[in-house]
């Protein structure tokens, strides 16, 4: 690979649509070289606005000669057809989340890596780059407040599509805490419960809103996370890690403090993709970056399938009414890092 790395991208909806962008405007040593979608139209007006060639099939980019890495942002249930397929290629492959709806499908994406021999596969975990959140782990890692005992935290988004039911709660949004949680705490989870509070107004037929999860880990740690995706006032992420020796909370992105007409106060994010896009710029940033010298340093597939095997604990637990326990197998060899 050259100094400067040519990303293929399959889906050109929302997500993909702004790599595309951040690639091209604000990112370093990259550019699109060719982009994919089962909506020729919206593909073919990005290939003819950032100058890349056009592709019919995912498949057909994965192999393409000028592409040295590939970036999967469909829709889910084709994250796990085009993953394989550029692990299959044997090109590094940065794959929105969840890498397959179920942890069956990411289980078999990380077989086919370790058949491979290579890491090639990170997720959109892109939580993990926001700078808030790396300041809490930097805190937590000195060990100066103790040990982490408990984590309250909150999810809430204004409002959401019909599309959205009752599982994507933990399948969609809550999937991120669960991530961010294990790294942030350095620890995996032992148990998963979902509850369901009193129900808003604002939530359609299909969807059961707020829910509280509660998780457990090796450590002992206990955790509760509020999911309210009809919050109404703004995109809101909350999360407080209570230490032997102090509190410390995930800081709220500056922004200007306004006093006007009896009020005094500061802005709410709109939605996530302004509340975390300089989370998303670094991400792709450092996965840039780490493909041009040959490795994965960002979120994995064994990431992902620990994610994922909690979601579906969670999941169960929601839909039988009871504690499920997170039966995480061990961790493969591959991923073990150094
Ligand atoms: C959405 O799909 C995301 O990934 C956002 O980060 C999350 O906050 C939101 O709740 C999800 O619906």
């Amino acid at each position: 690979m050259d100094n400067e790395l040519r990303v293929g991208i399959v889906g050109t909806g929302m997500i993909g649509r702004s790599h595309i962008e951040r690639i091209s405007r604000r990112l370093h040593r990259c550019r699109v070289s060719a982009v994919a979608d089962v909506n020729t139209s919206v593909a073919r007006q990005m290939a003819d606005e950032y100058d890349c060639t056009l592709f019919e099939k995912g498949e057909e980019l994965i192999k393409a000669q000028e592409v040295d890495a590939v970036i999967v942002s469909t829709i889910d249930d084709y994250h796990e057809q085009y993953a394989t397929a550029a692990i299959n290629a044997s090109k590094f492959v940065f794959c929105e989340k969840p890498l397959a709806p179920r942890s069956d499908g990411v289980r078999r994406i990380m077989d086919a890596e370790i058949e491979g021999g290579h890491l090639l596969v990170q997720i959109g975990f892109m939580r993990r780059y926001d700078v808030g959140y790396q300041q809490l782990k930097a805190m937590i890692d000195t060990g100066a407040y103790g040990d982490p005992l408990m984590v309250h935290c909150a999810h809430r988004n204004p409002s959401v599509t019909t599309e959205y039911v009752t599982s994507m709660a933990v399948e969609n949004s809550m999937i991120h805490e669960i991530d961010v949680l294990r790294w942030l705490l350095n620890d995996e989870f032992t148990t998963a419960q979902v509850v369901f509070p009193k129900r808003t107004r604002h939530a359609h037929a299909e969807l059961q809103d707020p829910q509280i999860m509660y998780l457990t880990t090796e450590q002992g740690v206990r955790i509760d996370v509020e999911a309210f995706v009809n919050c109404q006032y703004g995109y809101d992420i909350k999360c407080e890690v209570c230490c032997e020796e102090g509190i410390l909370s995930l800081p709220v992105p500056a922004s200007p403090t306004v006093v006007s007409n009896g009020w005094r106060g500061t802005k709410v994010a709109g939605g996530w993709s302004e509340r975390f896009v300089d989370a998303y710029d670094r991400e792709l940033q450092n996965w840039i970056d780490s493909t041009l010298r040959g490795q994965v340093d960002g979120p994995n597939s064994w990431d992902a399938y620990a994610a994922s095997v909690t979601a579906t604990a969670a999941s169960e637990s929601r839909d039988r009414r009871e504690v499920v326990g997170v039966e995480l197998p061990a961790q493969p060899d591959l991923y073990r890092r150094q």
